[in-house]
């Protein structure tokens, strides 16, 4: 298949490219290079080095043969996307070129607004651009198991049916974001929804948990980045990070807040799975993406039990909360869809974790000199 990846250069998409190139995939790709600058913004670096993204290209065409056709492009110029796509012609957009970071978009109404623009508005441009130039193709749209919240009801994938004064209806589920970024996320999802019944279009929205994990290779130009810093670092890697520099764990509030969470290696397989049995015309369709529900606490042992193996005393901090969530609460999402496809989980998380810290210990100096870009300070509630 000819695979368009939007995010090209982060976390999940330079990873991604790699996965589906290996299995003979055709990728193209287009990436702002944004997160580059929004970790540096928070003065910070990824844990795990990673090269500009010329050498990332030219080792892409050295191990897997055919290049990564790259265009650097932000989605919101329209003009160029449209360029792109109608030239490439895929069969298949991957869009992970958003903003991902729920404490970036909480620090201040211009950061709030730079993440809903470009997430709302490349998220827009993009169904646009399809429309008009690779209708056929399949969108597959990260989006995120934030967008649902915490209700006190059971999580279904997207849909419910609902009886109401003695009508029955399959409707969405109630969206109950728990951020700016999360609120984003929603927005796009119900305009993927629209643009499906409104132009035909097909598409995949895949409500993801947290991942955590890296992906290393022995030619380090392809390692895919891993932040650590309170905006960027999801809970899990920046655990792992913590312990290899000896700073205590800071699970936020009580830490007995549950969400679901999957490998890096599982989010391939998943994403794949998606790409590879696409929606029909017209459908819009919801997979929850995650492997297990824990609780925060629960990563915390995790990691303190791995850092023992490797002789890491690893001790555990409880901070005040600096968001606004629920920390006792119902948690039950469902996630058949990606399991009928086919998904079978790989590694269990605490093999994930010990791959990790073997990964991240060469790195310790590059992450204990950022250290204190792990402290909490930015607050959801201001007074
Ligand atoms: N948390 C801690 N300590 C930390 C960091 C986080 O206790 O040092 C807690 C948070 O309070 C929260 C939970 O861990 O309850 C998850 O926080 P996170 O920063 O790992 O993840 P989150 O902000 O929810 O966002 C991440 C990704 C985002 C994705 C989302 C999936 O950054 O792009 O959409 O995970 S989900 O959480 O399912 O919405």
């Amino acid at each position: 298949m000819r695979v368009f990846i939007a995010g090209a250069d982060g976390y999940l998409g330079w990873t991604l490219a790699q996965h589906l190139a290996r299995k003979g995939h055709v990728i193209g790709g287009a990436d702002a290079l944004l997160r580059r600058g929004w970790v540096e913004e928070m003065g910070s670096v990824s844990a795990i080095p990673i090269v500009p993204v010329d050498e990332r290209l030219a080792a892409f065409g050295e191990h897997f043969g055919e290049p990564l056709r790259f265009l650097e492009l932000n989605l919101c110029d329209h003009a160029a996307l449209c360029v792109a796509l109608a030239e490439f012609q895929p069969d298949v957009v991957v869009h992970l070129a958003e903003c991902p970071s729920a404490p970036y978009s909480m620090m201040d109404f211009p950061h709030a607004d730079f993440v809903q623009r470009n997430n709302v508005s490349g998220t827009l441009s993009l169904l646009f651009a399809m429309r008009d130039h690779c209708p056929k193709a399949h969108l597959v749209k990260l989006g995120t198991m934030g967008e649902y919240g915490t209700p006190n009801l059971d999580i279904p994938e997207g849909f419910f049916e609902v009886e109401y004064r003695g009508r029955r209806d399959r409707l969405p589920f109630p969206r109950q974001a728990g951020s700016w970024y999360h609120w984003s996320k929603v927005f796009d999802s119900h305009h993927v929804d629209f643009a499906c019944r409104l132009w035909g279009l097909r598409a995949t929205d895949v409500m993801q948990g947290v991942v955590y994990g890296t992906w290393c290779d022995t030619d380090m130009r392809l390692n895919t980045r891993l932040d650590f810093d309170e905006a960027f670092g999801t809970a899990l890697n920046r655990f792992c990070c913590q312990a290899v520099i000896g700073q205590p764990l800071m699970p936020y509030g009580k830490g007995t807040q549950l969400r679901g969470f999957l490998s890096l290696a599982d989010s391939m397989q998943c994403l794949t799975l998606a790409i590879e049995n696409p929606a029909a015309a017209g459908e819009y369709r919801v997979f929850n993406q995650l492997r297990e529900v824990l609780s925060i606490n629960d990563l915390a042992q995790l990691v303190r039990a791995a850092g023992q193996d490797f002789g890491l005393a690893v001790e555990i901090k409880l901070q005040n909360n600096p968001r606004v969530e629920a920390e006792a609460h119902h948690y039950r999402p469902d996630s058949q869809h990606l399991r009928a496809l086919g998904f079978e989980p790989s590694l269990p998380i605490d093999e994930v974790v010990r791959n990790m810290i073997a990964d991240l210990l060469p790195h310790r100096d590059r992450i204990a000199d950022h250290a204190e870009r792990l402290a909490p300070t930015v607050r959801w509630r201001t007074s």
